[in-house]
């Protein structure tokens, strides 16, 4: 393979979330959040399984840190847990919280790896829930006061911000699908979700300013890379529906075009317009720094007349364990595609990688499927960078094996393995090829 360097300055990191890797749910202090609860109910986890250890990060963070720079990582980037920080939403303030933010971000900072925060990876408190969670608006101040806080406490250590993440799938999958936590599936409920998501990343965007905060802020999106089924009007407009309903729902109204008129459309016929007041628009549309691109695959998309208007064709690629397609394309596919709609805006990768299904630890840690498609992902976004999209960093998904949401333990995304018997860590062999492609800025003959 012809050597493929990236840009100078480039940040290599990897990501996690906060509740897929910390443990230590009833210590320091925390509160409940939606997850705990999730779990609890019978039927929604795989297994069973739950948060409570997890990776034990929050215990381990030190060992951690020493792993990723062991690794060569330039960047980390992880979320704050909400209910550490305010147990109970709003409310009284935890400082054991807030300390075991300090040491993991001082512990970054004396490492050389540099921090992303993401303030909200899903772990709502559950207290906030019990008084409608995302569909009520008052939850948008909540988040300020939150947002605020974490301003505040990491100001100058923390340069890259995070609002949310993925909003999409904490709407769809998570209050239309009802298969991950609150578990709730209703049009009505989801429409509110929605616009309180973008209100209140808008108003964490607009206090940053305010605060006149040093670094750069943005939010990440859950994106697949939409292809038509043939160059046939009919596909070629319903690929561009599934993108209305995907990409642009949550990237227009940021970047000031509104809600897509398909998607308005669609829930003010069930009754459940968008709840927008006065200034909300110009809220949610306050200029970010950075978007933050998450993309495992890519779906080919049909017209149909039920119940949207589009449907996805069956895999024509291999599948993966989460049922993705192994489509090492869609990673560059989709950054073009977002840089042509909405100007070029400065772009990190925030999340990229590959499931296994768990198995030996032998077959897991010598996985080189998980090598062969990063290769083809960085190649993809190395064109796309060379067609002029401006991506300045790429963040793994994910650091270490950790609790896959609804999956529980039984996918393993990491580069590093996780014993969940000993807690141990084991470098997986996309380790040592990761670290490779940070030391050589990019793909050589050799990685
Ligand atoms: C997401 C979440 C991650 C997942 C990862 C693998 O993108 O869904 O940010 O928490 O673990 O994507 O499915």
């Amino acid at each position: 393979m012809a050597s493929m360097q990236f840009p100078e300055g480039f940040l290599w990191g990897a990501a996690t979330a906060a509740y897929q890797i910390e443990g230590a749910a009833n210590e320091g202090g925390r509160g409940q959040s939606i997850w705990d609860t999730f779990c609890r109910q019978p039927g929604r986890v795989r297994d069973g399984a739950t948060g409570e250890v997890a990776c034990d990060h929050y215990h381990r963070v030190d060992q951690d840190i020493a792993l990723m720079r062991d690794l060569g990582l330039q960047a980390y980037r992880f979320s704050v847990a909400w209910p550490r920080v305010y147990p109970f939403g709003g409310g009284p303030l935890n400082e054991e919280g807030l300390a075991f933010y300090d040491r993991l971000v001082d512990g970054l900072l004396d490492a050389g790896i540099d921090p992303m925060m993401t303030l909200y990876h899903w772990d709502l408190p559950q207290a906030l829930q019990d008084r409608g969670g995302w569909a009520n608006r008052d939850i948008v101040e909540h988040f300020e006061t939150y947002a605020r806080t974490l301003f505040e406490r990491f100001r100058g250590r923390v340069h890259r911000w995070v609002t949310l993440n993925e909003p999409l799938i904490v709407s769809q999958l998570g209050h239309l699908a009802g298969v991950l936590a609150p578990g709730i599936r209703s049009h009505e409920v989801n429409a509110r979700v929605i616009h309180h998501l973008l209100l209140a990343h808008g108003k964490a965007v607009e206090m940053f300013r305010e605060l006149d905060m040093p670094g750069e802020i943005g939010i990440t999106n859950a994106n697949t890379a939409y292809e038509p089924y043939d160059e046939s009007s009919e596909h070629l407009a319903a690929c561009e529906l599934a993108r209305d309903f995907d990409s642009r729902l949550f990237h227009d109204p940021i970047y000031g075009r509104g809600y897509p008129a398909s998607v308005h459309k669609f829930y003010a016929e069930r009754g459940a317009p968008f709840p927008i007041e006065p200034g909300d628009l110009p809220t949610i549309a306050t200029p970010t720094d950075f978007l933050g691109v998450n993309n495992y695959s890519r779906r080919v998309v049909m017209a149909d007349r039920r119940p949207i208007g589009f449907r996805f064709a069956e895999p024509t690629l291999p599948v993966q364990p989460m049922g993705y397609e192994e489509a090492p394309d869609s990673l560059g596919d989709f950054v073009r595609w977002v840089s042509k709609e909405y100007d070029s805006p400065p772009i990190y990768i925030t999340e990229n990688g590959r499931g296994d299904e768990d198995g030996t630890e032998a077959a897991m840690l010598n996985d080189q499927k998980r090598i062969e498609l990063m290769r083809g992902f960085l190649a993809g976004l190395h064109d796309a960078i060379e067609s002029g999209c401006d991506v300045r960093g790429y963040y793994a998904w994910s650091l270490m094996d950790n609790f896959e949401w609804a999956f529980g333990y039984s996918k393993r995304f990491g580069l590093v393995y996780t014993d969940y018997e000993t807690l141990e860590r084991k470098p997986k062999a996309s380790a040592r090829f990761y670290a490779d492609v940070i030391r050589d800025n990019g793909l050589t003959g050799a990685t």
